[in-house]
């Protein structure tokens, strides 16, 4: 590992940037019991089950984000794990097989693979191997662009190499019989490549709270004009930037492609009573997303985080739409978005022109609920001017997310700070002043105005 880099630069070699040389890959899907037709999703009982179809598409679709030629792709049905390469012997020989006739140079495998069997795979088939975190993090190698993002992007990607460090060492560290760490020459060099790995990460987590403290103090800045922040989420490709650009007039990038977006955009949105509010884009989500990568991807994230409203844009029209969703939840609920916040967040069913009569009548039904969803569609514009008015009717009869601070000669007016908002949260600063997160009723915000942290 060479030294950090304090332009921000990253020094990783992404895959899809090598000389432009478009990469021969295979696509593989593996789907553990059941003669593989269909995975029910461990983590959540109950949850919506993908078919292993759709998982293949989303993976080509992932492979070919950074410019790979998919070749080859497969659904592979497994019994169980093995431990030594994922799949089995006989299926590790088939696969070289295929490897070796289609000049292939990467296999995608879209499941999470210990260090171990990455290795005896690679091995095996000749040829370089990732799995579904590894391709994501390549993706967002690719597509960073701001220093912002290529901080965050590296940061998740030295937390997942310094993951497979660790185990890689307990590994040796078993096979020498606890001779402990003051071993061979093997274990000192995984020891030190781990510390400078640690540093690497150190300085970075330095340098990236140094964006959010500079993205925080902008926030401020909105809040002291009391400009209400909207922030679009949803799943990768559902039509984020599209209705960005369709509702400020811009011209972000928006296109078939997952994860097109990485970086944040924020413009003005004119309401229809001729108030204004900001809007901003951002990175897209997807199902099983590291959540080394959230984590990375805060700063950024805390724009919606902070937002007083939240549009979850569905590209509706897609079958998987409603487990979609849910991995989005799953990610909101990871930012502390929990299911007693949804009343910040309208539904935005997108893509309505691609749906039939038939499809159009069984949502149409589905949206006569009082908060119910907003149909539109981002490419025609159908819709957007009821989204404009729901968006108005929320911001301007909503209560609003207010930070104020109260320094020491203003605690006398503590108390009317409670009679008159309700406290979300509150700190006692070192300084005596007290600063506080307040939920406030759009007519008494002018009052708290003079708070304003
Ligand atoms: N037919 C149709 N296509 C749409 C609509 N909205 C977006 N699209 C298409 O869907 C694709 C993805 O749109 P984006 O706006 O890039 O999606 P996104 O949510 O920003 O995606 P990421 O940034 O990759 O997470 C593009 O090809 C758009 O043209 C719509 O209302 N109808
Ligand atoms: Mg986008």
């Amino acid at each position: 590992l060479s030294e950090h880099n304090p332009d921000g630069k990253s020094e990783f070699q992404w895959i899809g940037a090598e000389a432009g040389a478009a990469e021969r890959a295979i696509v593989l899907v593996p789907v553990i019991g059941q003669g593989g037709r269909q995975r029910v999703q461990e983590s959540a009982p109950g949850a919506l089950v993908r078919s292993s179809e759709s998982r293949l598409a989303e993976a080509v679709g992932l492979a070919e984000a950074i410019h790979l030629v998919v070749v080859e792709q497969g659904v592979v049905p497994l019994k169980t794990i093995k431990p030594n390469a994922l799949f089995g012997a006989g299926k590790v020989d088939e696969i070289s097989g295929i490897v070796r006739a289609g000049s292939i140079g990467l296999a995608i495998v879209d499941h999470p693979l210990t260090p171990v069997q990455q290795r005896n795979l690679e091995k095996a088939w000749n040829c370089k191997v990732l799995d579904r975190t590894g391709l994501i993090l390549e993706i967002f190698g690719e597509r960073a662009r701001t220093s912002e993002g290529r901080l965050q992007v590296e940061l998740a990607h030295l937390n997942y190499l310094k993951g497979r460090l660790v185990r890689q060492w307990t590994h040796l560290e078993r096979q020498r019989g606890g001779l402990g760490k003051t071993g061979g020459p093997g274990e000192t060099q995984i020891e030190a490549d781990r510390r400078q790995l640690q540093e690497r990460i150190l300085r970075l987590e330095k340098d990236l709270e140094k964006v959010r403290r500079t993205r925080e103090l902008h926030r401020k800045k909105r809040r002291k004009v009391l400009t209400p922040v909207i922030a679009l989420v949803g799943y990768t490709n559902a039509g984020k930037s599209t209705l960005f650009n369709r509702l400020t007039q811009s011209s972000v990038t928006a296109q078939d492609m997952l994860f097109a977006t990485l970086d944040p955009t924020l413009r003005k949105l004119r309401l229809p009573d001729g108030a204004s509010a900001i809007l901003s884009d951002t990175v897209g989500f997807i199902s099983d997303l590291p959540t080394s990568l959230v984590a990375a991807f805060r700063a950024t994230l805390e724009e919606v985080v902070e937002a007083d409203l939240i549009l979850h844009v569905r590209d509706i029209a897609d079958p998987d739409n409603r487990s979609q969703a849910e991995d989005v939840y799953a990610v909101l609920e990871q930012l502390d978005i929990g299911a007693n916040e949804r009343g910040r967040v309208i539904e935005v069913w997108n893509k309505i022109d691609l749906l039939d009569e038939v499809g159009r009548a069984a949502i149409g039904s589905a949206g006569g609920e009082a908060a119910g969803p907003v149909l539109v569609s981002a490419a025609t514009g159908e819709g957007t001017a009821e989204l404009l008015t729901a968006i108005d009717k929320r911001i301007g009869g909503a209560d609003r997310l207010l930070n104020i601070r109260l320094p020491v000669e203003e605690l006398h007016s503590l108390s009317w700070v409670y009679e008159n908002s309700s406290v979300i949260d509150r700190t006692d600063q070192d300084d005596g002043s007290v600063a506080l997160r307040v939920r406030v009723q759009p007519g008494n915000e002018a009052a708290f105005r003079r708070f304003a942290a």
